[in-house]
C-alpha cells in the first residue's frame, strides 16, 4: 500500500476538553505521522465552505455552528494507507456504533459532536489539505 496523506480535524468538543494530546497519541500509536498541525478558530462561513458537500443535509446549520463554536486543530497525517487507517482509528460517525478503543468510542459526545474529522478518499484528502495548508507548511 502506498504512503498517503489525509486531512484530520480535532473538533471543538475535543479541544474544549483538552483532548488534543490523547487523540494525537491514538494517531501516532496507529503508525500515522503528524506532518503538519495548527490550532485555528473557524468562522461559520469557513466551516460551511469546508463542509459544502453537506449543504443540503438537515444537520448542516448545526454542524457549521458547532465547528465555529471553539478552536479546532487541523492536521495532516501521513502513513501507509493513511486515509483508511485514520478512519479506522476514528471509529464510526455515531459514537454509539464506534468500535471499542476508537477515538469516537472513547471521546465523542454525540453523532454531531464527535471529536474528529477525517478525509474519506484520495481526491477529498487532496482538496481538504489544500483548504488549510500551503505546500511550505507540509514537512514530511
Ligand atoms: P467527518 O466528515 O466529520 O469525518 O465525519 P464522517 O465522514 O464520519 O461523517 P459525515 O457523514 O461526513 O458527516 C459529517 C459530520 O456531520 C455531523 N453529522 N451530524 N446530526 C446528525 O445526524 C449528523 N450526521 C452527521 C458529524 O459531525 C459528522 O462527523
Ligand atoms: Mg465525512
Amino acid at each position: 500500500m502506498a504512503t498517503e496523506r489525509t486531512l484530520s480535524i480535532i473538533k471543538p468538543d475535543a479541544t474544549k476538553r483538552n483532548l488534543t494530546g490523547k487523540i494525537n497519541a491514538k494517531f501516532e500509536d496507529a503508525g500515522l505521522r503528524i506532518v503538519a498541525q495548527k490550532r485555528i478558530q473557524l468562522t461559520q462561513d469557513q466551516a460551511g465552505k469546508f463542509y459544502a458537500v453537506h449543504a443540503e443535509r438537515p444537520f448542516f446549520g448545526e454542524l457549521t455552528e458547532f465547528m465555529a463554536s471553539g478552536p479546532v486543530v487541523v492536521q495532516v497525517l501521513e502513513g501507509e494507507g493513511a486515509i483508511a487507517k485514520n478512519r479506522e482509528v476514528m471509529g464510526a460517525t455515531n459514537p454509539a456504533d464506534a468500535a471499542p478503543g476508537t477515538i469516537r468510542a472513547e471521546f465523542a459526545e454525540s453523532v454531531g459532536e464527535n471529536s474528529v474529522h477525517g478525509s474519506d478518499a484520495p481526491d477529498t484528502a487532496k482538496e481538504e489539505i489544500a483548504f488549510f495548508f500551503s505546500g511550505l507548511e507540509l514537512v514530511g
